[in-house]
Protein backbone atom coordinates (compact mmCIF):
# COMPACT_ATOMS: atom_id res chain seq x y z
CA UNK A 1 0.00 0.00 0.00
CA UNK A 2 1.50 3.25 -0.79
CA UNK A 3 2.22 5.44 2.28
CA UNK A 4 0.58 8.91 3.55
CA UNK A 5 3.18 11.11 5.52
CA UNK A 6 2.85 14.71 7.65
CA UNK A 7 5.66 17.30 7.82
CA UNK A 8 4.50 18.97 11.19
CA UNK A 9 6.71 22.46 10.08
CA UNK A 10 8.62 23.54 7.50
CA UNK A 11 11.64 23.27 9.78
CA UNK A 12 11.36 19.72 9.65
CA UNK A 13 11.24 19.06 5.66
CA UNK A 14 14.95 18.18 6.13
CA UNK A 15 13.36 14.73 7.46
CA UNK A 16 11.66 14.22 4.50
CA UNK A 17 11.79 13.53 0.67
CA UNK A 18 9.46 14.82 -1.48
CA UNK A 19 10.59 13.75 -5.19
CA UNK A 20 8.26 10.83 -6.22
CA UNK A 21 5.58 12.07 -4.28
CA UNK A 22 2.45 14.37 -4.30
CA UNK A 23 2.73 16.92 -1.99
CA UNK A 24 -0.02 18.83 -0.17
CA UNK A 25 0.78 22.37 0.87
CA UNK A 26 -1.87 23.10 3.76
CA UNK A 27 -1.94 26.50 5.81
CA UNK A 28 -5.50 26.81 6.94
CA UNK A 29 -5.61 30.03 8.24
CA UNK A 30 -5.08 31.60 5.62
CA UNK A 31 -2.95 31.06 2.76
CA UNK A 32 -4.05 28.19 1.13
CA UNK A 33 -7.60 28.61 1.63
CA UNK A 34 -7.36 32.21 0.46
CA UNK A 35 -5.85 30.87 -2.73
CA UNK A 36 -8.52 27.67 -3.04
CA UNK A 37 -10.81 30.97 -3.21
CA UNK A 38 -9.37 32.85 -5.19
CA UNK A 39 -9.06 30.21 -8.25
CA UNK A 40 -12.50 29.39 -7.38
CA UNK A 41 -13.61 32.16 -8.04
CA UNK A 42 -11.94 32.98 -11.32
CA UNK A 43 -8.47 34.37 -11.09
CA UNK A 44 -6.68 32.90 -14.11
CA UNK A 45 -3.97 31.68 -11.92
CA UNK A 46 -1.13 32.45 -8.97
CA UNK A 47 2.65 32.71 -8.80
CA UNK A 48 3.51 32.16 -5.29
CA UNK A 49 6.90 33.95 -3.86
CA UNK A 50 8.67 33.28 -0.85
CA UNK A 51 10.30 36.82 -0.76
CA UNK A 52 8.46 39.66 -0.63
CA UNK A 53 10.59 41.52 -2.74
CA UNK A 54 10.00 39.39 -5.49
CA UNK A 55 6.69 39.63 -5.43
CA UNK A 56 6.59 43.09 -6.15
CA UNK A 57 8.68 42.40 -8.91
CA UNK A 58 6.07 40.73 -10.69
CA UNK A 59 3.88 44.36 -10.59
CA UNK A 60 5.90 44.93 -13.75
CA UNK A 61 4.80 41.87 -15.46
CA UNK A 62 1.38 42.59 -14.78
CA UNK A 63 0.55 40.90 -11.76
CA UNK A 64 -1.51 41.87 -9.08
CA UNK A 65 0.35 42.05 -5.76
CA UNK A 66 -1.15 40.20 -3.32
CA UNK A 67 -0.54 38.69 0.82
CA UNK A 68 0.53 39.48 3.77
CA UNK A 69 2.86 39.55 6.42
CA UNK A 70 2.06 38.90 10.07
CA UNK A 71 -1.36 38.63 9.25
CA UNK A 72 -1.39 42.10 7.62
CA UNK A 73 -1.79 43.33 4.11
CA UNK A 74 1.94 44.54 3.16
CA UNK A 75 1.73 48.20 2.38
CA UNK A 76 1.46 48.92 -1.44
CA UNK A 77 -0.08 45.22 -2.22
CA UNK A 78 -3.56 45.66 -3.86
CA UNK A 79 -4.81 42.51 -1.87
CA UNK A 80 -4.45 41.12 1.58
CA UNK A 81 -5.05 37.75 2.74
CA UNK A 82 -8.46 37.41 3.40
CA UNK A 83 -10.86 34.79 0.89
CA UNK A 84 -13.63 37.46 0.98
CA UNK A 85 -11.06 39.90 -1.04
CA UNK A 86 -11.15 37.88 -3.90
CA UNK A 87 -15.01 36.78 -4.16
CA UNK A 88 -15.08 40.40 -6.49
CA UNK A 89 -16.49 39.89 -9.79
CA UNK A 90 -14.15 42.46 -11.40
CA UNK A 91 -10.93 40.24 -10.14
CA UNK A 92 -12.19 37.32 -12.93
CA UNK A 93 -9.34 36.28 -15.40
CA UNK A 94 -6.70 38.22 -13.48
CA UNK A 95 -3.20 37.18 -12.19
CA UNK A 96 -2.10 37.57 -8.82
CA UNK A 97 1.71 37.42 -7.29
CA UNK A 98 1.30 36.12 -4.06
CA UNK A 99 3.28 35.81 -0.53
CA UNK A 100 2.71 35.45 2.49
CA UNK A 101 4.58 34.71 6.20
CA UNK A 102 4.28 31.00 6.02
CA UNK A 103 1.72 29.66 3.10
CA UNK A 104 4.20 30.44 0.34
CA UNK A 105 7.54 29.56 2.02
CA UNK A 106 5.89 25.99 2.61
CA UNK A 107 5.41 26.30 -1.38
CA UNK A 108 9.00 27.20 -1.74
CA UNK A 109 10.22 24.30 0.55
CA UNK A 110 8.58 21.17 -1.25
CA UNK A 111 10.12 22.28 -4.69
CA UNK A 112 11.42 19.44 -6.40
CA UNK A 113 7.83 17.30 -5.49
CA UNK A 114 6.24 15.40 -8.27
CA UNK A 115 3.05 17.48 -7.92
CA UNK A 116 2.44 20.15 -5.29
CA UNK A 117 -1.25 20.83 -5.16
CA UNK A 118 -2.77 23.22 -2.50
CA UNK A 119 -5.17 22.32 0.35
CA UNK A 120 -7.93 23.72 2.47
CA UNK A 121 -10.92 22.59 4.09
CA UNK A 122 -12.74 24.56 1.44
CA UNK A 123 -11.74 21.91 -0.98
CA UNK A 124 -11.06 19.29 1.05
CA UNK A 125 -13.13 16.19 -1.52
CA UNK A 126 -11.62 17.62 -4.34
CA UNK A 127 -8.11 17.54 -2.68
CA UNK A 128 -8.92 13.80 -1.36
CA UNK A 129 -10.13 12.49 -4.67
CA UNK A 130 -7.09 13.91 -6.58
CA UNK A 131 -4.97 12.30 -4.32
CA UNK A 132 -7.04 8.96 -4.41
CA UNK A 133 -5.96 8.44 -8.03
CA UNK A 134 -2.47 8.93 -7.96
CA UNK A 135 -0.01 6.01 -7.82
CA UNK A 136 2.19 8.22 -5.53
CA UNK A 137 3.39 8.32 -1.85
CA UNK A 138 1.73 11.42 0.02
CA UNK A 139 3.55 14.43 1.90
CA UNK A 140 1.18 16.93 3.53
CA UNK A 141 3.17 20.09 4.88
CA UNK A 142 1.82 21.79 7.17
CA UNK A 143 2.98 25.26 7.10
CA UNK A 144 2.77 26.11 10.69
CA UNK A 145 3.77 29.30 12.11
CA UNK A 146 7.39 30.85 11.65
CA UNK A 147 8.45 27.38 11.88
CA UNK A 148 6.64 26.22 15.35
CA UNK A 149 3.54 23.65 14.63
CA UNK A 150 -0.08 24.87 14.53
CA UNK A 151 -3.75 23.12 15.38
CA UNK A 152 -5.50 23.98 12.12
CA UNK A 153 -3.32 22.65 10.00
CA UNK A 154 -2.61 19.62 11.54
CA UNK A 155 -6.08 18.82 11.80
CA UNK A 156 -6.38 19.18 8.08
CA UNK A 157 -3.82 16.48 7.77
CA UNK A 158 -5.69 14.31 9.87
CA UNK A 159 -8.70 14.41 7.65
CA UNK A 160 -6.60 13.83 4.45
CA UNK A 161 -5.49 11.27 6.71
CA UNK A 162 -8.91 9.92 7.61
CA UNK A 163 -9.98 10.20 4.05
CA UNK A 164 -7.57 8.47 2.33
CA UNK A 165 -7.69 5.24 4.82
CA UNK A 166 -8.71 2.75 2.99
CA UNK A 167 -5.52 3.82 0.18
CA UNK A 168 -2.81 5.50 1.86
CA UNK A 169 -1.46 3.86 4.96
CA UNK A 170 0.40 5.85 7.54
CA UNK A 171 4.08 6.45 6.88
CA UNK A 172 4.66 7.45 11.08
CA UNK A 173 3.19 8.49 14.00
CA UNK A 174 2.66 12.59 13.15
CA UNK A 175 -0.34 10.89 10.30
CA UNK A 176 -1.56 8.80 12.83
CA UNK A 177 -1.33 12.08 15.59
CA UNK A 178 -3.13 14.08 13.16
CA UNK A 179 -5.95 12.16 12.58
CA UNK A 180 -6.51 11.45 15.84
CA UNK A 181 -7.02 15.28 16.55
CA UNK A 182 -9.56 15.67 13.64
CA UNK A 183 -11.60 13.01 15.17
CA UNK A 184 -11.84 15.07 18.66
CA UNK A 185 -12.12 18.45 16.44
CA UNK A 186 -14.37 17.27 13.30
CA UNK A 187 -17.82 17.84 14.76
CA UNK A 188 -17.13 21.52 15.60
CA UNK A 189 -13.59 22.88 14.53
CA UNK A 190 -14.29 26.48 15.29
CA UNK A 191 -15.36 25.97 18.99
CA UNK A 192 -11.76 23.44 19.05
CA UNK A 193 -9.28 25.82 17.85
CA UNK A 194 -11.11 28.39 19.76
CA UNK A 195 -7.74 28.82 22.16
CA UNK A 196 -5.48 28.33 19.05
CA UNK A 197 -2.41 30.66 18.32
CA UNK A 198 -3.04 31.69 15.26
CA UNK A 199 -6.83 32.24 15.84
CA UNK A 200 -6.13 34.33 18.93
CA UNK A 201 -3.77 36.37 16.51
CA UNK A 202 -6.38 36.40 13.76
CA UNK A 203 -9.28 37.65 16.48
CA UNK A 204 -6.77 40.79 17.36
CA UNK A 205 -7.09 41.65 14.15
CA UNK A 206 -11.13 41.42 14.05
CA UNK A 207 -11.08 38.97 11.33
CA UNK A 208 -13.72 36.14 13.17
CA UNK A 209 -15.87 35.49 9.37
CA UNK A 210 -12.42 34.62 7.53
CA UNK A 211 -12.17 31.89 10.42
CA UNK A 212 -15.35 30.69 10.80
CA UNK A 213 -15.04 30.18 6.47
CA UNK A 214 -11.73 28.96 6.14
CA UNK A 215 -12.85 25.82 8.83
CA UNK A 216 -15.92 25.54 6.73
CA UNK A 217 -15.76 22.16 4.48
CA UNK A 218 -16.56 21.94 0.75
CA UNK A 219 -17.28 25.11 -0.63
CA UNK A 220 -15.60 24.43 -3.67
CA UNK A 221 -14.83 21.68 -6.26
CA UNK A 222 -11.54 22.87 -7.34
CA UNK A 223 -7.77 21.57 -6.92
CA UNK A 224 -5.11 24.56 -7.33
CA UNK A 225 -2.16 22.30 -9.25
CA UNK A 226 1.30 23.71 -9.64
CA UNK A 227 2.50 23.67 -13.26
CA UNK A 228 5.72 25.22 -14.40
CA UNK A 229 5.57 27.58 -11.40
CA UNK A 230 2.16 29.23 -11.56
CA UNK A 231 -0.60 27.50 -9.57
CA UNK A 232 -4.13 26.72 -11.57
CA UNK A 233 -7.88 25.49 -10.57
CA UNK A 234 -7.92 21.84 -11.79
CA UNK A 235 -11.86 21.51 -11.89
CA UNK A 236 -12.52 17.98 -10.30
CA UNK A 237 -15.38 15.32 -11.84
O1 LIG B 1 1.22 32.67 7.20
C1 LIG B 1 0.47 32.70 6.26
O2 LIG B 1 0.80 32.24 5.18
C2 LIG B 1 -0.87 33.39 6.43
O3 LIG B 1 -1.89 32.62 5.99
C3 LIG B 1 -1.02 33.98 7.79
S1 LIG B 1 -2.42 34.97 8.06
O4 LIG B 1 -3.57 34.13 8.33
O5 LIG B 1 -2.68 35.86 6.97
O6 LIG B 1 -2.09 35.74 9.27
Amino acid sequence: MKTIDVCLSPELMHLYEVKGKSVVVVDILRATSCMTSALAHGIDHIKPFAKLDDCLQAKQEGYLTAGERDGKKVEGFDMGNSPFEYMEPTLKGKKIAFTTTNGTQAIAKSEGADTIVIGSFLNLNAVVHFLRHQEKDILVVCAGWKGKVNMEDTLFAGALVDGLQNHFEPACDAPRMAQRLYADAKNDMVAYLQNSSHVKRLARLNIHKDIAFCLTPNQYNILPIMQNGFMVAQKQS
